[in-house]
């Protein structure tokens, strides 16, 4: 039986539900002799093709729903999850049944994949989660923002930030090597595999050039820090950088282009004194252009060459922001 894994790309957390999904499918389920992943990427219009589903099983986790009848389990956290009514319908219908009740899971209010494909594992199907405990613990504190401070997610004082910053620019290959380490050995001996390590260097120093980069290029307006980056070949960075540079800002609105896309990202800075019921829904805002995210963090992803669509929507973001 051939196990098929979609999950987030590039993402540490999309690559550690895969992780633990394949354990607790392994152990809770058993039969599949062939796993394989695909990562997924957020993207401008259809979000899937049938041909992803080849398993004879598959798996969706830490990304939207799919109404294919081809998906056998699925498990997403994001506010955004359902990419039409149609498909919020079909989900909440089958979950009638007692088959889908067992298959298709989603809860907006967890702040990992992971810790929810454990819990459920847990609670529905007695799994041991002992094991992941650590693993657990990370990806909530990647996923949920919930790192100490600035510097400490920018500095990468931690195994697990140092792994994000390599899952967050590593190749599709990489990140298919990385996942089922995740479950076996301690983070800090995955980072020591060679055909990561070998890649720490690089990384770091494309990192800081990223943040003179950013601070050369943002601006902050109303505690809200705005920079363009469409014309620089960047890929991704890390979120923190512009609370790094700006700790007084709430809020970031961030352009970049990639070869596949071009993206805004909207954030909160995790580590403001305003209270969440007096912040904006970023989800909400995103989901306006069609993108999506969660309350605090969220994207909205343009085709590549529509540029000056993504100039226009980043400037609307401000405003609403503001507002
Ligand atoms: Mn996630």
């Amino acid at each position: 039986m051939h196990l098929r894994v979609l999950h987030h790309n590039n993402c540490f957390d999309g690559a550690c539900s895969a992780s633990v999904f394949t354990r607790f499918h392994r152990e809770c389920i058993g039969a599949a002799t062939r796993y394989s992943y695909q990562g997924l990427q957020h993207k401008a219009g259809v979000q899937f093709e049938e041909s992803d589903f080849s398993g004879d099983e598959n798996a969706i986790v830490d990304f939207k729903y799919s109404p294919s009848p081809r998906l056998t389990w699925w498990f997403d956290h994001h506010q955004s999850a359902f990419m039409t009514e149609a498909d919020r319908a079909q989900f909440d219908a089958q979950q009638a049944d007692g088959w889908h009740a067992m298959r298709h899971f989603f809860d907006p209010n967890y702040i990992s994949c992971t810790g929810f494909i454990a819990k459920i594992g847990e609670t529905k199907f007695g799994w041991n989660t002992e094991p992941l405990k650590e693993l657990i613990h990370w990806a909530n504190i990647v996923d949920g923002a919930k790192y100490e401070s600035a510097c400490s997610a920018v500095e990468m004082d931690e195994p697990a930030f140092k792994l994000t910053m390599v899952i967050e620019a590593a190749s599709t290959e990489t990140i298919q090597k990385i996942i089922p380490l995740l479950t076996e050995i301690p983070l800090a001996d995955v980072l020591q595999q060679p055909f990561i390590a070998f890649q720490l260097t690089p990384l770091w120093e494309q990192h800081l050039r990223t943040i003179d980069l950013i601070r050369e290029r943002a601006r902050v307006e109303d505690g809200i820090v705005t920079f363009d980056l469409i014309d620089k070949p960047v890929e991704g960075y890390n979120k923190f950088i512009p609370y790094y540079l700006y700790p007084e800002a709430t809020y970031t609105v961030g352009l970049t282009r990639s070869s596949f896309r071009t993206k805004i990202s909207v954030g909160t800075n995790p580590w403001s004194p305003i209270s969440h019921e007096q912040l904006a829904n970023i989800a909400d805002i995103c989901q306006k252009y069609g993108g999506g995210g969660h309350a605090r963090v969220g994207a909205i992803s343009f085709p590549v060459d529509r540029v000056e669509d993504a100039r226009r929507a980043a400037g609307e973001v401000v405003q609403m922001l503001r507002g």
